[in-house]
């Protein structure tokens, strides 16, 4: 039988498993990225592993989140990431130098290699052919020190491109469409393959907007073929020698195949306060708009910026909107000023950011009371803006732009003639932010600055047999790790200092969480469908696990939130009858036993100690897995304790 792209590289990478999907596999990692934001905890994780150096091909270290530096916090972190970088063998990609995602694409992704990053977004090395994928830090520092990445084996599902896009319609209302049709869980425990003639229209950029936002769907990643337009990239960026033909098998087997024809696409948003909330612009064009921000690792290459720029070249944004333009690299941003292309956009009125996350995570430009904003970002969770009443639209950098014209959300295709941009055949290339690690002889020499916001993380306990506690919180559907640990300019400085976070921990449902939990001392947790969906971000694992949440019983859990619970030594658990949810109240008193025994069946019983009812719960865990809830996490695992 043929293999599809995804399997191929994981066959190239297998160390243990074997290649049946719902098992679990281990993948040899080949490149780790990291970003400031988890970071700090990644770094302290790996340096507690106790090895002297990365051991992998290439591990970047990213500060591209905490870039406000609004007091010594992210300062510091900074220093000290830089600091480990140096000693440990880590490129350093300085503030400034652009957001992860983008730039790891434009100088360092190759086709056929794994990439994992302490990022959600990591799929976005897909657009060039990686098998990339987002991972809770912990998993990121066992993959710098050598170690596997323990993955399940996902099914396939291949999206069959046909057409071209027409004039107007962007990458983007690509992955809109695939969110209209698949929603935020219908990629869950899948790879999404995109292929078909209509592939060879999209380039390498197109291509890294639509694998990024896979991560939307709940997807395990997303990948494209590596074709002539990716060596053309490749080459554009001097790294011709970094290519290899990557295609799937003609008589490859996928689970669902799913037909898009890229030419009867139109413009497309995602309306408050979901990504797969989808409705056409034609729908909307009465809605008056406040902000428009253009930018992130979905919409941020030179393409994005260059179209942007002819949309508003000389004209004036409507004097009621705020428009924020960041370019997602230095590279970038410095083509868009030496062609001209930038001095158009600041002429329009618009505010240019540094190349950075900015307000995709609330870092700054937060919108107006109930103010519509509408967004080239990938996620419009309620209160991620740092407006609580914020109403966040997710769009394409054209209809971005159209809006901020108009005043209202417009569609592109309104505008008339579609402005041509000319791509330079060779990017500017400049790694001078950039910075290598001491050799393996001077590292000894370096010293890991520390600053006072770092505090140790807390250590996870391993599994007790029986389990009493009161459920504590009780949650919906679809609740993301934003919900669970909110970012944003007031909280992400303290990202290293998870006492100090545990504050705000589920502050967007219910303020009086933590407090409650610390009163507990053990508490539970119980939620809905995919929960846990969003960020990779650990903290939102950390974070209950400081406040005393032993388990989480959900309908169903998102990937990386999952790995990340159990990481931290936290049960994830979840109903045999979906329905038993409503029969459970919050303060309620509740009862595990035997879990050392449940664990191995597969299969555990909830006594509601209040009500006097019980619930089967299914705790399905590989061997690993089960070792590592009874060792108290994978630190613990991993060192032996
Ligand atoms: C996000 O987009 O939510 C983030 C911020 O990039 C996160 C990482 C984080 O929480 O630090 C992600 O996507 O994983
Ligand atoms: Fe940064 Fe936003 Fe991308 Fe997350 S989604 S990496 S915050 S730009």
């Amino acid at each position: 039988m043929g293999l599809t792209i995804a399997q191929k590289i994981i066959k190239a990478h297998l160390v243990e498993g074997d290649m049946t999907p719902g098992s679990e596999i281990a993948l040899r990692i080949d490149q780790t990225l990291t970003q400031d934001a988890t970071g700090t905890m990644a770094y302290l994780e790996f340096e507690s592993i106790g090895i002297k150096r990365v051991r992998t091909e290439l591990s970047v270290a990213y500060i591209d989140h905490n870039t406000l530096q609004s007091g010594f916090e992210n300062a510091d972190d900074h220093r000290y990431i830089q600091s480990v970088a140096k000693k440990y063998g880590i490129r350093f990609s300085r503030p400034g130098n652009g957001i992860c995602h983008q730039v790891h694409l434009e100088r360092f992704g190759k086709p056929g290699k794994t990439l994992i990053g302490s990022d959600s977004h990591t799929p976005t090395g897909g657009g060039i052919g990686m098998l990339a994928m987002g991972a809770g830090g912990m998993d990121v520092a066992v993959a710098m020190g050598g170690g596997a990445y323990y993955i399940t084996m996902p099914k396939m599902i291949k999206v069959n491109l046909t057409g071209a896009l027409r004039p107007f319609v962007s990458a983007k209302d690509v992955s809109l469409e695939i969110l209209r049709i698949l929603s935020v869980k219908g990629g869950v425990g899948y790879i999404i393959e995109w292929g078909g003639e209509g592939v060879s229209t999209l380039t390498v950029p197109q291509r890294a907007t639509i694998t990024n936002m896979g991560t939307e769907l709940g997807a395990t990643t997303s990948i494209f073929p590596s074709d002539e337009v990716t060596k053309a990239f490749l080459e554009s960026q001097g790294r011709g020698e970094d290519y290899v033909p990557l295609s799937s098998d003609p008589d490859a087997v996928y689970d669902r195949i799913i037909d898009i024809n890229l030419s009867e696409l139109k413009p497309l948003l995602a309306c408050p306060h979901s990504p797969d909330n989808i409705k056409s612009a034609e729908e909307l064009s009465h809605i008056k708009v406040d902000q428009v921000c253009i930018g992130s690792c979905t919409n941020s290459s030179l393409a994005d910026m260059l179209k942007v720029a002819a949309i508003l070249k000389g004209k004036t944004i409507d004097p009621s909107v705020s428009l924020s333009v960041s370019p997602g690299s230095k590279q970038v941003l410095t083509m868009l000023a030496d062609c001209g292309a930038l001095s158009d956009i600041i002429a329009s009125g618009a505010r240019v950011l540094e190349c950075a996350c900015g307000p995709c995570i609330g870092m700054g430009f937060s919108p107006n009371s109930a103010g519509v904003s509408l967004r080239t970002f990938n996620r419009n969770f309620e209160g991620r803006s740092g407006t609580r009443d914020g109403q966040v639209y997710l769009v394409s950098p054209e209809l971005a732009a159209a809006s901020a014209l108009t005043g209202y959300i417009t569609d592109p295709r309104t505008l008339g003639e579609c402005p041509e941009i000319t791509m330079p055949e060779k990017f500017k290339i400049n790694d001078s932010a950039v910075i290598m690690p001491a050799s393996e002889t001077e590292a000894d020499e370096v010293e890991i600055l520390r600053g006072p916001n770092i505090k140790p993380f807390p250590e996870a306990t391993p599994l007790t047999d029986t389990l009493t506690a009161p459920l504590t919180l009780k949650v919906g559907d679809n609740i993301t790790t934003d919900h669970i640990m909110p970012a944003g300019a007031k909280i992400l400085p303290y990202r290293s200092n998870i006492p100090y976070l545990s504050k705000f921990c589920f502050g967007v449902c219910d303020e009086t969480f933590p407090e409650r939990a610390l009163e507990a001392g053990k508490s539970i947790i119980v939620g809905g469908s995919n929960y846990g969906q969003g960020s990779s971000r650990e903290h939102a694992a950390l974070v209950p696990l400081y406040l005393g949440v032993k388990a989480v019983i959900a309908k169903s859990f998102a990937r990386i939130h999952a790995a990340n619970l159990i990481n931290a030594g936290i049960l994830p658990l979840t109903f045999k009858n979906p329905e038993d949810y409503d029969k459970l109240t919050q303060g309620d008193e509740l009862e595990l036993v035997n879990l050392f025994e449940a664990i191995k069946t597969g299969s555990a019983k909830l006594f509601d100690k209040t009500t006097g009812e019980s619930f089967e719960l299914v705790c399905d865990f590989s061997d690993r897995q089960q070792k590592m809830l009874l060792a108290g996490g994978l630190l613990k695992y991993t060192k032996g304790e």
